[in-house]
């Protein structure tokens, strides 16, 4: 796939028709080596000092290791994150002239870890206009046995904006049993490596646990089209770090352009990246009870 692909539009007519898609070789296998490599690099510096088993760990952190903002602070990913197929593939999806990195994280499912619990992703965000999209990509693959993705075909058209909260120490609500999706089964997804599931932020989705040895290494990317506006509510670093207002477009140094492709994948200011490692330090300290 080069860089200037053009999307076949049969696949942007299903990802608007079923909220999500999956796009065959993105990647190369020498691209998605380089990927893993430097975002399993990341996430074993970030996650170092939590040397906690699967069982001391909160329910939440039971579904994966979440690391925010790789690209801001590994520079080695950045390319990764902000890499113009990605971001060409997603303003397609979305339709737009331009598109900006809402936030990247990699989700590494550890052995035994526990489900996804269903969920729609806008409801998280201070974003006034639902026009984002994921890009999921499995760094080795996904299986059903090992944390592959699961959506609810059409609910982003539905009318659905739910916050569920999956970050509790209970069961959340069950989205995927609300009376808009009754008759509407969700639709399991293995990817091969080198392929990259997009799904929209108002699609419902879950993940399957990994009953497997492996970790499940998954690299995700959230695009959002430019030109939305921050809403009141909720915080977000994505916006709270720039000082984005609500009712204010979203654009600061966390949410560069990536589509038009810039020249040189983007490089977040120093004073910007020592906030998001402040911000990572109080969130271990908490889950460590220091
Ligand atoms: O990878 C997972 O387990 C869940 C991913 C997810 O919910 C997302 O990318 O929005």
């Amino acid at each position: 796939m080069t860089d200037d692909r053009v999307l076949d539009p049969a696949i942007v007519e299903r990802f608007r028709r079923d909220g999500f898609v999956v796009v065959d070789d993105v990647f190369t296998d020498a691209e998605m080596d380089a990927m893993t490599a430097a975002v399993a690099a990341a996430v074993e510096a970030d996650m170092r000092e939590d040397t906690r088993a699967l069982a001391e760990k909160s329910r939440y952190e039971q579904s994966f290791q979440q690391c925010l903002y790789l690209w801001a602070r590994y520079p080695d990913v950045a390319p990764w994150t902000a890499h113009p197929r990605l971001a060409a593939t997603a303003a397609a999806l979305l339709g737009a002239e331009r598109v900006r990195i809402w936030h990247d994280q990699a989700l590494f499912k550890e052995p035994g870890g526990r489900p996804t619990d269903p969920h729609q992703d806008h409801p998280y965000w201070p974003i006034a206009e639902p026009d984002q999209v994921t890009a999921w990509i499995p760094l080795d693959g996904s299986t059903s046995e090992a944390g592959a993705m699961s959506y609810w075909p059409g609910s982003h058209r539905l009318g659905l904006d739910l916050f569920v909260n999956i970050f509790g120490d209970t069961d959340p609500d069950d989205i995927g049993h609300h009376p808009a999706l009754d008759g509407v089964d969700a639709v399991t997804l293995e990817v091969p490596r080198g392929s990259v599931a997009f799904h929209h932020g108002l699609t419902a989705h879950r993940a399957s646990g990994n009953s497997t040895g492996r970790t499940r290494r998954v690299h995700t990317v959230i695009f959002t089209a430019d030109g939305v506006h921050r809403k009141e509510g909720l915080g977000h670093p994505s916006v709270d770090i720039d000082g984005i207002a609500p009712g204010e477009p979203i654009a600061g140094d966390l949410t560069p352009v990536v589509w038009p492709a810039p020249p040189a994948p983007p490089v977040a200011p120093p004073t910007v990246v020592a906030q998001l490692e402040q911000a990572r330090r109080a969130r271990l300290a908490q889950r460590l009870g220091k």
